[in-house]
């Protein structure tokens, strides 16, 4: 995260640098519309992305799992930027959506670890991560790093575009820059995480509850439990739960609720609190001191305070380290799951 950041703060403009980019200021501020297509890990890095845009830059935009992008003949124009993310730049349908994309005229920018790849070589732009590629077959640091990257591109339009003065830009920037004492503070909790991963080992389902930028945390945290452990987990939007999911809440199931104190903190508690009245057993991810919830959950992991935006970096971090705890004690092969690839290319 640390190399994400570095060099691209521009100190005098209060601008941000991407080297890669690819695109013209005049260019940026033309865009009308923003596609983000990947898959797996990198597409949750993508539904955090679109908060950023849509918030600091004011740019709608489609997000769209890869697969999926070339079936639905996406309405692509030449002031429109998709925006691949891929850890290994080789995923095949990531790949596919560039070329449908640059076929139908508009521009292309990559996210992506890997130099010289073929999803940066053929894209207009490129922001590497400089995360380096993963060792695992499961996306960590990657997704962690394509987040800043995200946030640094959003940055990057908000200010272009007028929507951002170099002082509010510098201030996002000065938050960036304690992300990596931060996500240090974060891993503390390992020794505690691996307490709790050994009590839920058994579990034979997870669900993973969280709103608004919380709600991709939750749909990685239950991705990586299935890459790693092969525990059946699903990710969902808090709100929905009672659209469905309620229905399997019982004293077995592990509902692992992120619950960071912001605008939506109040809604996710009365979430939680409707587990708890199913007997289900809630594992509370809370930001900073919050003892609010102790008495009303099963177990509590606290991730350090930082501004909204970066509260996902944060709590990626206890999703990750649960799902690593749980396959080590189930005994699964973390770096190299079964019949998973580490880039899809087929
Ligand atoms: C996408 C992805 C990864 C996942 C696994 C299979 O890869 O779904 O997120 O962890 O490795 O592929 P990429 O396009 O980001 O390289």
């Amino acid at each position: 995260v640390a190399d994400t950041i570095a060099g691209r703060l521009q100190a005098e403009e209060g601008d941000i640098y991407l080297e890669d980019i690819g695109l013209s200021d005049e260019q940026l501020q033309q865009l009308d519309k923003i596609f983000i297509i990947a898959c797996g890990t990198s597409w949750h890095a993508g539904l955090v992305g679109k908060f950023y845009i849509e918030k600091l830059a004011r740019v709608p935009v489609e997000i769209d799992i890869a697969s999926e992008f070339r079936y639905r003949d996406p309405i692509v124009g030449e002031n429109s930027l998709t925006v691949l993310i891929s850890q290994s730049g080789e995923t095949a349908d990531t790949l596919a959506g560039l070329r449908e994309a640059k076929g139908k005229g508009g521009k292309t920018l990559c996210v992506c670890n890997v130099v010289d790849s073929s999803i940066a070589r053929e894209s207009d732009g490129v922001i590497y991560t400089h995360a380096g590629p993963e060792i695992g077959v499961a996306s960590t640091k990657a997704f962690t790093t394509q987040l800043v990257a995200l946030y640094q591109l959003a940055l990057k339009l908000g200010r272009v575009r007028g929507l951002l003065t170099a002082d509010q830009c510098r201030e996002q920037v000065e938050a960036l820059l304690t992300l990596p004492r931060k996500l240090e503070e974060a891993l503390e909790i390992d020794g505690h995480v691996e307490e709790i991963s050994r009590e839920f080992m058994n579990a034979r389902d997870f669900l993973y509850l969280g709103r608004g930028n919380q709600y991709p945390i939750a749909l990685e945290g239950a991705l990586k439990l299935k890459e790693i452990s092969y525990i059946h987990a699903e990710g969902y939007p808090a709100g929905e739960m009672k659209h469905g999911p309620i229905a399997l809440i019982d004293e077995q199931l592990p509902v692992v609720v992120l619950v960071p104190r912001n605008d939506t903190y109040e809604k996710v508690v009365s979430n939680l609190e409707e587990v708890k009245a199913r007997g289900g057993k809630v594992i509370a991810v809370v930001s900073g001191d919050d003892s609010e919830l102790i008495d009303k959950v099963d177990a509590i992991i606290r991730v350090p305070e930082i501004n909204d935006d970066l509260m996902p970096l944060l709590t990626s971090i206890p999703m990750q380290l649960l799902a690593y705890h749980v396959a080590v004690f189930k005994g699964t092969d973390v770096d190299q799951p079964r019949n998973l690839a580490k880039s899809v290319t087929v």
